[in-house]
């Protein structure tokens, strides 16, 4: 399988609660690598055009509350099979329905604040990698 790249944020609750560390531990040690990693705010407005295909989502107006209420870590990951590879390692969106050993099932507190977003498709993670880091900034 072809090595190649999925986007991460840690979410405001992970990162208030000190759980950056673990988090990107337990990326590291699933085979990931860091490619790009920033500490950052959203706007709303920002928070509203990164999650646009959930605009018409019963959660979309909470969802960009969260995600502008604290900042957030994001990272771009490498691994073969990633963005799959990844979903595996996060767990189901639900906290109450993820698997063991997965981040979510260890550090979600709800389905809405559940600690880690990942991407769900290459063409996905490349445009959500591109909207937090210049080419500069992925190594
Ligand atoms: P993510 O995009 O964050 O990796 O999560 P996901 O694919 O597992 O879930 P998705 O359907 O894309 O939903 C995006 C995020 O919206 C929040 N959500 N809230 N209140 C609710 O019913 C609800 N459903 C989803 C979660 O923060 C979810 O991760
Ligand atoms: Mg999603």
């Amino acid at each position: 399988m072809a090595t190649n790249r999925t986007f991460t944020m840690i979410k405001p609750d992970a990162t208030q609660e000190n759980h950056i560390g673990g988090i990107l531990s337990m990326i590291e040690a699933g085979g990931f690598r860091i490619v790009a990693l920033k500490k950052t705010l959203l706007t709303a407005e920002r928070a509203g055009e990164f999650y646009a295909v959930h605009k018409e989502r019963p959660f979309y107006g909470d969802l960009v509350k969260y995600m502008s209420s604290g900042p957030i870590v994001a990272a771009i990951l490498e691994k073969d099979n990633a963005v799959a590879d990844f979903r595996t390692l996060i767990g189901a969106t639900n906290p109450a329905q993820a698997e063991e050993g997965t981040i979510r099932k260890k550090y979600a507190k709800s389905i809405e604040a559940n600690a880690v977003h990942g991407s769900d498709s290459d063409e996905n993670a490349q445009i959500e990698g591109n909207f937090f880091f210049g080419a500069n900034e992925q190594f």
